[in-house]
């Protein structure tokens, strides 16, 4: 984008490179759970499909309120591009795994963002970024506990642990 019009805009430059980075790794995660659920769904994990393919949906609203907020800011939003989806996996317990990496990397993310906009006063989008914060820890804490699930069912067949999916999701 040109400089001069740039200097226009009201969303900080720097903010809004950085969130449209973000919009990408929303983008992305997207990608990833819908590999992941297609996974499930071929391995008659019908509840873990049915998480993932929520998860997927999350994601990508994520994705759309942070393009929103640029927009809406005075910047440009950019359509992401998503290249090389993981679809292999060993076993659900590995999805999981990935799943709270993916989680805790986006978390990573999210923080960093936090930390730039104090450091350019940029308050905005700071408050905005709050509701991203709050939802990064409920799903790192989401995927503990299933992989906690795995912990506890080790011996029990995989149908019975994804039975219990569905419910972690609601305490
Ligand atoms: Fe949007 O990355 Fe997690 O929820």
């Amino acid at each position: 984008m040109k400089d001069i019009v740039r200097q226009k805009l009201s969303i900080n430059v720097e903010i809004m490179d950085m969130l449209n980075k973000q919009i990408e790794k929303e983008a992305v995660s997207s990608s990833a759970y819908l590999a992941m659920a297609s996974w499930c769904d071929h391995n008659g994990l019908e509840n873990s499909a049915a998480f993932f393919y929520e998860q997927s949906s999350e994601e990508r609203e994520h994705m759309l309120k942070i393009f929103k907020f640029i927009n809406d800011n005075g910047g440009t939003a950019y359509a992401p591009e998503v290249k090389s989806v993981m679809h292999e996996f060993n076993s659900l317990e590995e999805i999981f795994e990935a799943a709270l990496d993916q989680e805790i990397e986006i978390t990573q993310s999210i923080h960093s963002l936090v930390q730039k906009c104090r450091k350019l006063n940029d308050f905005t989008t700071e408050y905005f970024l709050q509701w991203f914060v709050n939802e990064q820890m409920e799903e790192e804490q989401l995927m503990r506990r299933v992989l906690e699930l795995f912990d506890l069912m080790r011996d029990e067949p995989l149908k019975y642990i994804d039975e219990r999916i569905p419910g972690l999701r609601e305490e």
